[in-house]
């Protein structure tokens, strides 16, 4: 193992220490709602914010300082990567990760290379798994940083890309399989269109299902067991991403055929630029038996970009907790810190300040999510907000059992109805009431 960030393991410290290399409120062993911590928060880190992020913007340089990267694509500089991030992940105390094929590993001038090299990472990588008990949360493929994919990998307009884009794909998977990842990733990073103009719309949609549909088969033929999740996101990169937002991928995986085989991924910031929140994106993937992943990270609320902040923000880690609390928690997903530091924030330690900050904030809204569920007056208020269609009446109109003509008889015959307060302040109070203890 290398020995490259002068930090000890990081413990807990509670709610009162003033060590920036301590957690305030995630202690791993702790049990709420008679599970530990750990398990309900299910924490991964991603490999490419962290060991390939070089915290660049589009208006200067990367800043990061990284002792352990020669900036070369060889494969020792590869596999040094490997065992740092190792070393990260044990000091940090997370013991999930999730990968893109060429965070890990360089691409070569042909495909039988590129797997060659991809091969010799893998087998480094299930070394350290196995010497560390870390496991993946899951893998996925790049398909939108290389030049062949400027117009898309399964959307774009040339055949020959979607060929290369599969075989990657089921590369990415084969090697995600190896390494017993509990789940696959698709995020369209370029499956959408910049113009309408030149765009087939719907070929390129049943082109991305028929992608899917290959790597089910591919899944079933080889016998992976992990879970398929699709991440959506609106735009940015292109105009229009088709897995534009939780329902849409819903609507799209209904159309094609594939709701069974996949569930959704999804990201906070791409909540964000989709115009809702993330709660809402959770709901609408939980009430479809469909939320499986989380993306944790949040964005600048004045700022059209996918900023990729840490999440520190405690009323969206509790709103987060709240939806996950309700579901029963994760299976296979986890809360992945697709999170990066900002330019500033340039120093090696600065990877532990910030993952520091983010588990600790989603421990504190686990903390109080947990205490507003215990309180009760959230749930026992919405259930009585809807008490009306618990009747006979409502029952039968909720299971399609009803009429217009029997409505309008009824109508006729009834009094104006009486509507009650929503009390949204005195809920929002409520909240507050446990974020403040
Ligand atoms: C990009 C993004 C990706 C996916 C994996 O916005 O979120 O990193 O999570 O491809
Ligand atoms: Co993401």
């Amino acid at each position: 193992m290398s020995d490259y960030f002068p930090v000890q393991k990081i413990a807990y410290e509670g709610p009162d220490s003033r060590n920036p290399l301590a957690f305030k409120f995630y202690n791993p062993d702790a049990r709420i709602e008679g599970k530990p911590m750990r398990d309900h928060l299910r924490f991964a880190a991603a490999y490419w914010h962290c060991m390939r992020n070089p915290l660049a913007d589009p208006f200067g340089a990367g800043t990061a300082i990284t002792p352990w990267d020669d900036g070369s694509d060889s494969v020792e500089n590869a596999l040094r990567r490997v065992d740092v991030f190792f070393e990260f992940l044990q000091k940090i105390s997370i013991d999930l990760y999730c990968f893109h094929d060429r965070d890990v590993s360089p691409e070569r001038g042909t495909i039988q290379e590129t797997e060659q090299v991809f091969d010799q990472i893998a087998t480094r990588l299930r070394q350290r798994q196995d010497e560390t008990g870390v496991s993946l949360l899951w893998g996925t493929a790049c398909l939108f940083t290389h030049p062949r994919y400027a117009q898309g990998a399964a959307t774009s307009p040339e055949l020959g890309v979607f060929v290369h884009a599969a075989a990657q794909v089921r590369k990415a998977i084969e090697v995600t399989h190896l390494l017993g990842g509990q789940g696959y990733t698709f995020w369209g990073g370029r499956e959408g269109y910049n113009t309408l103009v030149n765009t087939s719309l719907q070929r390129e949609r049943e082109h991305l299902a028929a992608m899917l549909h290959m790597a089910v088969a591919f899944k079933q033929e080889i016998g992976f067991g992990g879970q398929f999740y699709i991440e959506p996101k609106p735009q940015e990169p292109t105009t229009h991403q088709y897995d534009s937002d939780a329902a849409a991928c819903l609507n799209f995986l209904r159309e094609f055929g594939l709701l069974e085989h996949f569930k959704l991924n999804l990201e906070t910031n791409h909540a964000t630029l989709a115009g809702h929140t993330m709660a809402h994106e959770m709901r609408i993937a939980r009430e479809a038996g469909a939320l499986g992943s989380i993306d944790a990270n949040q964005g600048t609320p004045n700022c059209g970009w996918d900023t990729d902040e840490f999440p520190t923000d405690l009323y969206l880690t509790t709103q987060v907790m709240l939806e996950l609390l309700a579901m029963g928690g994760f299976t296979t997903g986890g809360l992945n810190f697709d999170a990066k530091r900002r330019r500033e924030s340039f120093e090696p330690l600065d990877l532990f300040h910030s993952h520091i900050a983010g588990m600790d904030a989603f421990a504190r809204g686990l903390q109080v999510a947990s205490a507003i569920r215990a309180d009760g007056r959230i749930e026992e208020f919405v259930a009585a907000r809807y008490a009306s269609w618990d009747s006979p009446l409502g029952r039968r109109i909720e299971a399609g059992e009803a009429s217009f003509a029997e409505l309008h008889a009824l109508a006729l015959q009834s009094p104006a109805p009486t509507l009650h307060s929503g009390r949204q302040e005195v809920l929002e109070g409520i909240i507050n009431q446990y974020l403040s203890r």
